[in-house]
């Protein structure tokens, strides 16, 4: 395994890698890398679908998507994000993903490993961006950090759940309806610590954080939720904050980031181009943050 770290950005590093092949004590060296830099780029990738799931297998506990519209046809573990139709087909779903969010802030476990295979890469609007929200919290000023001591966050995925095929001529309250039913809000601290590095992790987007609440529950003026979000970059519409970085990537690379410390937005694009990634998430084997599960074994679940 060597590695390079990414000249020309503040966030992650370069590492090659045999996912398949490679020595277990390898695979735990991979993962003590994303925490350190956040987000791994395992470059020269060819893994099928199939090869793929197995490499998010020995990652950590795989977690299949709730929903079943965004499934792999063959492979359920995978979630695909898709604007190319096969055979005449959607696959998975297109325009996924294009708000600042955690990946699964809304449920009560969310996992630590986002890994992300682009199939088809487009030319001009390539990337993903990142906002290190470990990083963003200690730039805030003291006044904002003592605000949100404390308190915790509610969390839905309402704002950004994606109607269905099978949702046309639903009441648009019996959708909702299902939504509170299937996905009920939950509550996180608003900062917890990186169960590995231990550093403190602001913990809201603006996808999916819809309050704050102080310490008795009681709710925390909106203005502080939408002054922490604009603080840390996840309110500007041009991407020129200093905190956003773009994360480019090729054919071929393999991307594997840190979900508790990053926040993330695909890109935007006036006129989409044709864009595929293949994407398997994964409990690792640190408790989410104190309290919340770590990876389970088969036999635990
Ligand atoms: O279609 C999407 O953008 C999916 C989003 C609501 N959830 C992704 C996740 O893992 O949190
Ligand atoms: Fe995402």
């Amino acid at each position: 395994m060597t590695t390079a770290p990414q000249t020309d950005t503040a966030l992650g590093v370069d590492v090659e890698i045999d996912v398949l092949n490679a020595p277990d004590e390898d695979i735990a060296e991979l993962k003590k890398k994303v925490y350190e830099h956040k987000i791994v780029v395992l470059k020269g990738q060819h893994l099928s679908a199939a090869e793929f799931v197995s490499f998010g297998h020995r990652m950590g506990e795989v977690e299949t998507y709730y929903q079943p519209m965004y499934h792999h046809p063959e492979h359920k573990e995978i979630f695909v994000s898709s604007n190319v139709k096969e055979a005449g087909q959607q696959v998975g779903v297109p325009q996924t993903g294009k708000f600042w969010h955690h990946d699964y802030s809304f449920m009560a476990r969310p996992f630590g490993l986002t890994l992300i295979y682009p199939q088809v890469v487009p030319k001009e609007n390539r990337g993903t961006y990142f906002i290190d929200m470990g990083k963003a919290y200690r730039k805030l000023p003291q006044a904002m950090k003592d605000a949100l001591a404390g308190s915790s966050s509610r969390n839905s995925v309402r704002r950004y759940f994606k109607i269905r095929p099978d949702d046309v001529y639903r009441p648009i309250t019996d959708v909702l309806a299902e939504i509170e039913d299937h996905t009920p809000a939950v509550t996180h601290p608003t900062v917890f610590p990186h169960p590995v590095t231990g550093e403190p992790l602001l913990y809201i987007s603006e996808a999916f954080t819809y309050e704050l609440q102080a310490a008795d529950g009681s709710p925390l003026p909106d203005s502080l939720l939408r002054d922490v979000l604009a603080a840390v970059g996840q309110a500007d519409p041009t991407f020129q904050h200093e905190n956003i970085h773009l994360q480019t990537f090729d054919k071929g690379d393999l991307l594997v980031w840190d979900n508790r410390s990053l926040v993330h937005c695909a890109r935007h694009t006036v006129k989409p181009e044709p864009t595929v990634s293949h994407r398997i998430t994964v409990h690792d084997d640190h408790e989410f943050y104190a309290g919340i599960g770590a990876r389970q074994s088969a036999e635990g679940r």
